[in-house]
């Protein structure tokens, strides 16, 4: 293997160049070089050195496919304190992203210059860890506990310029990263600048009230992960000790995160994410252009998917039925940008080009001619959607990519609605969808291989996370939740409150439950999806029906003030209503069920049950085609916890054969619905686990 650290002589000045692709990530080979080239540094003629790095970016971390094992030495503190105890200056040039281990290193560094353009940050929390080479004890000596602790707890990326004003920076360059750090170096030696050793330096006073209300936001924001406060606690810790200690305190808890299942869980979501658009039937296809995108429908979904394209620079197209509708349409989206400029994504001068420059509404389909994608979000319902592509069919260019944002519909039946079936595909948006990074992209029966190519293509310029998934009434997504909710329906019909099936998945981890989401979303969209499945019903399937007693009251959710909770200014995210659990009650009586109790404990294992068997059943039939696939679509449609890593994961975790046992007993009492899934029996039976098929 060639060594991925390369030292250079030119004069006074060396080089320290790092080459480790794709990323340079610090994976032992770099840390060891690093060492070796400190050594070589300490010893020679040279008067400074300049560390940088090749390709995209300068360090993006340690190497995360080393985790789990073994440590090997070097270890990344001790790469970091050969550089920094050098008694000459290093300098070290940050371009792209220095991140976790990347950025402790150039905190390591006695100067650091950073591109602009480029960022720093210590994303470990998002793994499950906390900084471990210095991120903690370096940097709040640099800018002070509470702003270190907001980089460390938030993963924020921070911009060249704010760690220019954050004392992060020593200098800003426009040049490439050898000429910036040569030109640095000059400076150290024309104007002697010496050594300078964050770790000698003490952590400046800290405002308790600032760190108390910072503690209280990080706790808020991050419920169930365990982390971000021990970094927080590490950081105070170190402060009153002397570096030495405080290093080996930061390594040992680093240690101790890393053998927590939350490390290994947003690992697997980390490198699941990345794998679910790497798939042999792209191999070698190259996708179609995609410069301009056509949308049909300017309701919630077409206007977000409309804004999505915008913000990443694709010219949009957006039709709506009549003048009115397309003002409308309009309207709304100029207000989703105004917005992104409050929010500091856009300027104000930005959204205006965006909207002369790159939209144009209209209620003409003639404009789609020369759309090179097409994506209809209309009114769910067959009968509309096959007169949009019979439309499409007649006005799009030849080679268009024909797409339907449908959640459940059959996307084979929409597409035998045109002359050009292979130019047919779902693509499946979640709301808001200018926010919401999940994108599945369904493949119906005779979509082209480059059309999915063209597909995955779009994701990765919206900068969304594609799943592929097959047609099945609601692809992976929705059909696993229908499921999940009928066990959470089945639970409240023998005895459990929404409230308490709420609460006890909140407890869990997810952000809502589910009927609390329910209430977000409209009860009258439950009410619509099950008038729809009802001819699907077959003998001896149970579900609830005091969601249509809701709707037939008018309590459609949030929206009316009434759903399942009661919504109003005393308490605005809603409290338990008395008069919902009368209608249940009510409807217990009526089909003669006699409540019983459950445990939090119990709902949580039959609700994940539910769900892991489906999405079991889903990748035996190909739907999805690996559990990972339905892991990073209930990471990222669905508010699944990351720090259970998703459902799949999640049940290789506590283990295949409990939650078999789960399925099996719920089935003494309700046979239809806890079918146990083939794949899950067969893969208890070999003492295999889901990840075994990703
Ligand atoms: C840490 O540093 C701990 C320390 O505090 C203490 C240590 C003692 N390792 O994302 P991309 C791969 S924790 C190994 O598609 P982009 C990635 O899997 C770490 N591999 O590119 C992919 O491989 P493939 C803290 C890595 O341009 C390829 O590189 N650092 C690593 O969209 C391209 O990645 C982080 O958490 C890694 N660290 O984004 C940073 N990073 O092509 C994690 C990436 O085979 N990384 N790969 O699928 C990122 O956030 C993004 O990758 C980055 C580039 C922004 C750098």
């Amino acid at each position: 293997m060639t060594n991925p650290v390369r030292y250079e002589s030119h004069g006074e000045i060396a080089v320290i160049r790092i080459d480790n692709p794709p990323v340079n990530a610090s994976s032992l080979a770099v840390r060891a070089g690093l060492v070796e080239a400190a050594a070589t540094f300490a010893k020679g003629p040279e008067k400074v050195a300049v560390l940088m790095a090749e390709g995209r970016t300068f360090i993006a971390g340690a190497d995360i496919t080393e985790f789990g094992k073994t440590p090997t030495e070097p270890y990344l503190p001790d790469a970091i304190m050969a550089l920094e105890s050098l008694e000459k200056p290093v300098v070290c040039v940050i371009h792209g992203t220095a991140l976790g281990g990347g950025f402790e290193v150039a905190l390591g560094c006695h100067y650091r210059v950073m591109l602009r353009g480029a960022k720093v940050g210590l994303p470990e929390v998002n793994l499950g860890l906390i900084p471990g080479a210095g991120g903690t004890q370096r940097l709040p000596r640099l800018v002070g506990i509470v702003s270190a602790a907001d980089i460390f707890t938030s993963a924020r990326q921070v911009s060249a310029e704010d760690a220019f004003a954050l004392g992060i920076a020593d200098e800003l360059s426009n040049a490439d990263p050898f000429e910036a750090g040569m030109e640095f170096a000059r400076k150290v030696l024309a104007e002697g600048l010496p050594v300078r050793r964050l770790s000698e330096m003490s952590v400046p006073p800290t405002d308790a009230d600032s760190l108390a209300a910072l503690k209280k936001k990080v706790a808020r924001a991050n419920p169930g992960h365990i982390c971000h406060l021990r970094a927080i606690d590490v950081a105070v810790a170190g402060a009153d000790k002397p570096f030495d200690e405080a290093m080996l305190m930061e390594r040992g808890v680093f240690l101790d995160m890393m053998a927590t299942p939350q490390r290994k869980a947003m690992i697997h979501a980390f490198f699941s994410e990345r794998k679910t658009a790497q798939l042999p039937e792209l191999k070698g296809v190259t996708p179609r252009t995609i410069r301009h995108v056509g949308v049909i429908g300017g309701g919630t979904m077409g206007g977000g998917i409309a804004v999505s394209c915008l913000l990443n620079g694709l010219h949009v197209t957006l039709i709506e039925r009549d003048g009115e509708a397309v003002e409308k349409a309009h309207t709304g989206i100029a207000r989703t940008l105004a917005d992104s400029v409050k929010r500091g994504k856009l300027s104000a001068g930005g959204r205006d080009q965006l909207l002369a420059d790159k939209l144009v509404t209209t209620d003409d389909y003639e404009a789609l001619s020369t759309a090179d994608v097409i994506i209809e979000a209309v009114f769910e319902s067959m009968d509309v959607k096959k007169d949009v592509f019979t439309k499409l069919d007649a006005v799009a260019k030849p080679g268009a990519v024909l797409a339907s944002n449908t959640s459940y519909l059959d996307v084979d039946e929409i597409a035998a609605m045109t002359s050009r079936p292979q130019d047919v595909i779902g693509l499946h948006f979640f709301s808001p969808a200018h926010v919401m990074r999940l994108l599945e992209i369904v493949v119906a029966a005779k979509t082209a291989p480059e059309v999915v190519a063209t597909g995955f293509a779009l994701a990765k310029a919206l900068k969304k996370v594609p799943v592929r998934a097959g047609v099945c009434d609601g692809f992976i997504g929705n059909r696993i939740l229908k499921t999940y909710r009928t066990a959470a329906d089945i639970m409240v019909l023998e005895g459990a409150s929404p409230f308490q099936v709420d609460k006890a998945l909140v407890d869990f981890g997810f952000a809502m439950g589910p009927y609390a989401v329910a209430d977000l979303a409209g009860i009258d969209i439950g009410y619509l999806t099950r008038k729809r499945l009802l001819p699907t019903r077959q003998k001896g399937e149970r579900w609830g029906d005091w969601g249509d007693k809701l709707y037939e009251m008018g309590r459609l959710g949030r929206k009316t003030g009434h759903g399942h909770y009661i919504y109003d200014d005393a308490s605005p995210k809603g409290r338990p209503d008395p008069e919902v659990e009368d209608i249940i009650a009510a409807e217990r009586k009526a089909k003669g069920i006699n409540a019983r109790d459950f445990t939090d404990e119990e709902i949580v294992e039959r609700y994940m049950a539910a769900m892991i068997n489906e999405g079991a059943k889903v990748v035996s039939e190909g739907i999805a085609l690996r559990p990972l696939d339905v892991d990073v679509t209930k990471l990222y449609g669905y508010g699944f916890p990351r720090f259970r890593g998703g459902p799949m994961h999640y049940a290789d975790h506590i283990g295949l054969a409990k939650v078999l046992a789960t399925i099996e007993a719920a089935a003494k009492d309700d046979a239809f619905f806890w079918q146990p899934a083939d794949l899950l029996k067969t893969l208890v039976a070999e003492g295999r686990d889901f990840n075994s098929l990703n």
